[in-house]
């Protein structure tokens, strides 16, 4: 099998780009390589993340740009110069036009701090605490122009605790994301997960609920 080429998007911290980075770029048998890292901004510590791995980092800054569209034409093509196989959000805070989203159809995935389709869109662990929620999770899913609404891959949970503020379920979340995203990009490298006609297929068989991750 050919080694996979992975371009990984960035906004900020870059905490689970380096999770990819530490468990599949150029892992002995996991057949991926990240190509480039790519972010909308300048001050994103996850450029220094992948400076450190060796790895190419690009900056294309939206606020340069005079649409959504025009933006979004720019990033394809530098996404593009790198011929990548698959194109990973890792906390990338900015929406995506249909028309690139359709042009990575299948090869685009993105990591959500929810167990979707529950709470889309931002501030999640305020609103799951604010509901009064018993449990939380993270989901990775294939991208599609519906925002947040792609074929969900897999999924993590973990207990909202009795003293829990956003802050303390979000970090203990990204523990999580930190194992589950790298175990799906596994997958994918591997050829076992695809986005077939009908929703997502794990070794050829049509999945009728989103893998769970066992917890540790
Ligand atoms: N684009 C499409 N078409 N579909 C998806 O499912 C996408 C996407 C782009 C990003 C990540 C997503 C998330 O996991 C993602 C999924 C940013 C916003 C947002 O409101 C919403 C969802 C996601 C990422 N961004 C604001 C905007 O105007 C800017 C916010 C900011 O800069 O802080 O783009 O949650
Ligand atoms: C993660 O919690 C990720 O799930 C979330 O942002 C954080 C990025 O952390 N993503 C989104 O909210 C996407 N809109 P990181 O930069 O340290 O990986």
């Amino acid at each position: 099998m050919k080694i996979k080429r992975l371009v990984v998007l960035i906004s900020g911290s870059g905490s689970n780009l380096q999770a990819l980075i530490d468990q599949v770029h150029l892992i002995p048998k996991v057949l991926a390589e990240i190509v480039a890292v790519i972010s909308n901004r300048a001050d994103a510590y996850g450029l220094e993340r992948a400076t450190a791995a060796g790895i190419n980092t690009q900056v294309l800054d939206h606020k340069a740009f005079p649409s959504r569209e025009a933006f979004d034409q720019a990033l394809q093509g530098l996404i593009d110069e790198y011929a990548p196989d698959y194109v990973i959000l890792a906390g990338f805070m900015r929406i995506l036009t249909a028309d690139l989203v359709n042009h990575y159809h299948g090869r685009m995935i993105n990591i959500h701090p929810s167990l979707l389709p529950d709470y889309k869109g931002t501030r999640t662990h305020e609103r799951v605490l604010a509901d009064g929620k018993a449990e939380h999770g993270a989901s990775v899913h294939f991208v599609t122009a519906e925002l947040d609404g792609g074929p969900v891959i897999m999924q993590v949970k973990i207990p909202v605790l009795p003293h829990d503020t956003p802050e303390s379920l979000a970090q203990r979340l990204l523990t999580q994301e930190h194992r589950i995203y790298p175990a799906v990009v596994k997958l994918l490298a591997n050829e076992q997960v695809r986005l077939g006609t009908q929703g997502v297929e794990l070794d050829g068989q049509l999945l009728t609920q989103p893998l769970l991750l066992p917890s540790n």
